[in-house]
């Protein structure tokens, strides 16, 4: 059962929502029957209740979506909030609809994209996975954190070949390293208010960590926002080459480790925008002619579902002209799908970029 003082702060937390200007999809979704019909509601195995899943949106009205599940029962029983949302965000996946099954092309699919390095600064693909029979963050204990930083580190180091490489744990590390690292996009920020809020940074930096291969173009990000973000990453616009070496990494991972995959939802993640492949397949581009024009841009981006972030990721701004646009939907599509939607959005920008000069 929800206990009262959470209840009293779900009530109060829905207020101040409904009444803000949040443009996020919680407060577009969380209508007050749906809010009524949920609040006492818990999941079965951890007893996450509706606080859990969307305080973050709660305490941050300027969040896009606002909603995490705390554990994957939470899909099922606050689906009423998590469908709609769901739909929203990945451009009509319906509460009928069934993600479909796994298939991931190859590299050669995608042509370079600026064989000049006119415009791409970097390309880098990541999917994220859960291990199986394990919760999401706010369920862990601080013993099961290290139990997966365990497991994943010693998959990790059975890597070989291009891929092999070491683990560096968040414990310990040097502030200036840990960054240098953050500079040079390779490790996940500290302090991110929307996973805070989520209940997703507890013990930190218990059980956190990165991998990294030789070349540095290979990383694994271990308990962050979920227990494995699998990174594939390197300057230019080189796609095939890029989205080859994140698929072997995978590959390779799964061999030691069960991932939790969902029939309707395909892999869980924390966060619903990340269900489905998993994937975001991003660039770091300089499009000077378009992003003159703000709107212009995002209403490019919005027909060909991409998603346009800040230079340093999400929630940051665009520095030195350079954009982070990827891929937006990740569900009710195939990975090679999801690839070539970014793929060929891209290749459509560029081609608007050229025209505009
Ligand atoms: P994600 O959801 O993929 O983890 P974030 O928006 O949190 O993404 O970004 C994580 C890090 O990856 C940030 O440092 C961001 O700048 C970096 N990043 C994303 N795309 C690229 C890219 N194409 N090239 C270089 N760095 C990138
Ligand atoms: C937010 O709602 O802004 C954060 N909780 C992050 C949501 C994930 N964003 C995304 O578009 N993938």
């Amino acid at each position: 059962p929800v206990d009262s003082g959470a209840l009293v702060q779900l009530e109060e937390g829905y207020k101040k929502l409904a009444a803000s200007d949040s443009k996020s999809l919680l407060k577009k979704h969380l209508k007050k029957d749906i809010f009524d019909k949920l609040k006492k509601k818990t999941t079965p195995s951890f007893n996450s209740s509706l606080l859990d899943c969307i305080q973050s949106g709660l305490c941050n009205h300027d969040s896009g979506v606002g909603i995490y599940a705390p554990d994957a029962e939470a899909y099922k029983t606050f689906a009423d909030i998590f469908d709609p949302i769901i739909e929203d965000y990945h451009k009509g996946f319906k509460k009928t609809d069934k993600h479909p099954e796994s298939s991931f092309g190859k590299g050669k699919d995608f042509p370079n994209l600026d064989p000049n390095n006119k415009y791409i600064v970097s390309t880098r693909v990541r999917c994220g996975r859960s291990v199986k029979n394990f919760p999401f963050n706010p369920c862990l204990s601080e013993y099961e954190y290290a139990e997966l930083e365990c497991m994943i580190s010693g998959a990790l180091n059975t890597m070989s070949g291009a891929y092999k490489g070491g683990y560096l744990p968040l414990c310990g590390m040097e502030k200036s390293v840990q960054q240098k690292l953050i500079d040079e996009h390779f490790l996940f920020k500290e302090g991110d208010r929307f996973l805070e809020t989520a209940g997703a940074s507890r013990f930190w930096p218990a059980g956190r960590g990165i991998y990294f291969n030789e070349a540095r173009n290979f990383l694994v990000w271990v308990n962050e926002e979920d227990h494995i973000r699998i990174i594939s990453m390197e300057k230019g616009g080189d796609l095939g080459k890029v989205y080859d070496r994140m698929l072997g990494g995978l590959e390779a991972l799964g061999k030691y480790l069960d991932f939790s995959r969902d029939e309707r939802l395909g892999f869980l993640t924390f966060c619903p925008t990340n269900l489905g492949t998993t994937i975001r397949a991003s660039v770091h581009i300089k499009l000077p002619n378009l992003t003159a024009n703000p709107e212009e841009l995002q209403k490019l981006a919005t027909k060909y579902n991409l998603q346009v972030r800040g230079t340093s990721g999400e929630h940051s701004e665009a520095k030195g002209g350079v954009h982070d646009i990827s891929n937006k939907r990740r569900m009710g599509l195939t990975e090679l799908e999801a690839v070539k939607e970014m793929h060929d959005g891209i290749s459509a920008l560029i081609e608007a970029e050229n025209k505009a000069s």
